[in-house]
């Protein structure tokens, strides 16, 4: 798994569900609370190198050989040339890389679905160096895909095909804290992880948490505007994102990194880069403002009968658990199945498999409230017969491995050679019927089975944050392939339009949902991000063939 270092926590002992009144399915509810230790904490070791899981050892096609139909070379942009080579080596002196096999791991994309072509990497060290490469490149025609962590899941970090990858792992120092507005200024390429680690040893945590931040960027956070297992707490970075520093294809630095919590001075410009996806500037500066970490934390993990009983558990802990709720996330039985091939191990509720799962923690400053309230909340909810059965962490190993059963669920999908994922919002109680759609109907096109290996398809699994209204439909595949893509694209975009919802919740458009946008946005909408893309990059430079 990805950054898998979560808070340390220590084990402060075994407590009964005292409110409960009917016994617990199975006694299997432990109900303990965890205490955050923050001595502990400073201790961990950032895990910030690049693990990626590969069910076999082949080749990834080109992108640009498997959407042929789609997609061809601009001839706008001109090819690099020794000279082009020799200008970034008199900025950056060694800090590029041009040997193919180097460059292999960035022009593969996590998924190991989009291979591009790029000949030449540059990892520029100061913003200074990115504004001249830039310029350099917008002067030349040259076209550039911004990379940071390479943890995207739509294709948007990679070149389809010659671009030059800009990569800001170099461009990466917190520069500066104040423990007193919790505003955290750093650079693009620092790690999540790393941020969170500085974080935690002033008492403060980052405000997004997702299971690859061991290897993604605050900048990479920012410019994909991640959501993540707690937006239900902290909220978008559209909210905690107060300014950034970013260069525009023609080299102009915008600063806006001293920005205020408070600032109606104008257009908030930052918003147009969040999100962004490297399509109008390369985001090298963030400011952030960043909430006080919880002291207490517990996490459950529940079985439960029915997705209605799924909507029905998370409307009672957003009433009963309030402000100490800071994660809801659901997941379906065959996703679980696929967690416990992959790990090789029992899933933690042993007394039988249910129809789907949630994972609830609680984070607070007080722990004794806390445990208090979760106590009753799990009471009654065994009691109506909304929870079948559940787990509590009682220690640190135990919180780590139930949030493991959730995390790993992207590794575990694609561990049968591939995945195709869908990443949308939809009104929760249409949610989990894309994919039952999407089963019926790849068991209709009878390429779906578990077991069966001749079959192209493993099974479509859902999970997901449930509190945010956005569920991940990943088909988990034995290979790729265009005929079991066929099947699925346009249908679920349609069918995501069809409830209203959109076709990208949090993992961004990319080259996968380039031509897809109209099922989400109008074309009013769409003429719009044309006009701005325009205004901002007008020879088209920046991520090339992706985004709009
Ligand atoms: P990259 O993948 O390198 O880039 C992503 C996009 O941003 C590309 O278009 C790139 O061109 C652009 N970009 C990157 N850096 C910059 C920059 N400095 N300036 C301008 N453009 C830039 N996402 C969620 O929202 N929620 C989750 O819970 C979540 N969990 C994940 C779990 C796993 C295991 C993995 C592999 C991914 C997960 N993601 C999740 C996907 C998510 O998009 C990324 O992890 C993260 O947002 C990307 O950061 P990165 O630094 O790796 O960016
Ligand atoms: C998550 O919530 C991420 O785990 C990844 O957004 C989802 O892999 C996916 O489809
Ligand atoms: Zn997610």
């Amino acid at each position: 798994m990805i950054g898998a270092s979560r808070s340390v926590i220590s084990s402060v002992g075994r407590r009964t569900i005292a409110k409960c009144s009917k016994p617990i399915l199975s006694s299997s509810v432990r109900y303990l609370s965890t205490t955050l230790n923050n001595h502990n904490e400073s201790k961990i070791r950032v895990k910030n190198q690049y693990i990626r899981s590969y069910s076999s050892s082949s080749t990834v096609p080109l992108t640009a050989e498997t959407y042929a139909d789609k997609v061809q070379r601009d001839e706008r942009f001109k090819a690099l040339d020794a000279e082009d080579i020799q200008y970034f080596k008199s900025i950056l002196n060694d800090s590029i890389i041009e040997n193919e096999d180097d460059l292999l791991f960035y022009n593969e994309d996590w998924m190991r679905k989009y291979r591009g072509q790029s000949k030449l990497l540059l990892k520029p060290k100061t913003t200074e160096q990115v504004s001249q490469i830039l310029k350099y490149c917008n002067d030349k025609k040259l076209a550039v895909v911004p990379q940071g962590g390479n943890t995207g899941l739509v294709g948007g970090s990679i070149p389809v095909f010659d671009e030059i990858i800009l990569s800001l792992s170099s461009i990466n120092k917190i520069r500066s804290f104040d423990s007193v507005s919790g505003i955290l200024k750093c650079d693009a390429g620092v790690i999540l992880e790393t941020a969170d680690q500085y974080l935690a040893d002033q008492g403060y945590i980052f405000p997004l948490d997702l299971g690859a931040k061991g290897s993604c960027h605050v900048g990479g956070v920012v410019a994909t505007n991640a959501g993540g297992l707690r937006l239900l707490r902290y909220g978008s970075l559209h909210g905690s994102v107060l300014g950034l520093e970013a260069v525009l294809p023609d080299g102009t630095i915008y600063n806006s990194m001293d920005s205020l919590r408070k600032d109606n001075t104008g257009y908030d410009l930052k918003h147009l880069f969040i999100g962004s996806e490297g399509s109008i500037g390369v985001i090298t500066g963030v400011s952030i403002l960043c909430p006080a970490r919880p002291q207490a934390f517990n996490v459950a993990f529940l079985g439960v009968s029915s997705y209605e009983a799924v909507q029905q558990v998370f409307n009672d802990a957003r009433k009963e658990l309030s402000e100490i709720l800071s994660a809801f996330e659901f997941m379906d039985l065959n996703s679980q199945r696929l967690v416990g091939q992959y790990l090789k191990s029992d899933h933690p509720i042993e007394s039988a498999e249910y129809p789907f799962y949630v994972l609830i923690e609680t984070s607070g400053s007080n722990k004794d409230h806390d445990d208090e309230k979760l106590e009753t909340f799990l009471g009654t909810a065994m009691e109506n017969g909304l929870v079948e059965d559940g787990i509590i962490a009682q220690d640190e190993t135990q919180l780590k491995n139930l949030w493991n059963w959730r995390e790993n669920i992207p590794e575990a999908s694609q561990m049968n050679g591939g995945v195709y994922k869908y990443d949308v919002s939809i009104p929760l109680k249409d949610l989990y019927g894309l994919v039952e759609a999407a089963n019926e109907r790849l068991e209709a096109a009878g390429i779906v089975d578990f077991e069966d290996a001749s079959k192209p398809v493993v099974k479509a699994v859902g999970y997901g944050h449930i509190g945010d209204g956005n569920l991940h439909l990943n088909v988990a595949v034995r290979q790729y392939s265009k005929a079991v893509e066929k099947v699925l694209e346009p249908f679920v975009y349609e069918w995501v339009s069809s409830k209203k919802g959109s076709i990208s919740a949090e993992h961004g458009l990319g080259f996968q949902k380039k031509n897809y946008i109209s099922y989400s946005k109008s074309d009013i909408e769409i003429k719009l991000f044309k006009d701005i893309k325009k205004h901002y990059d007008p020879n088209g430079i920046l991520n090339p063939y992706k985004y709009i």
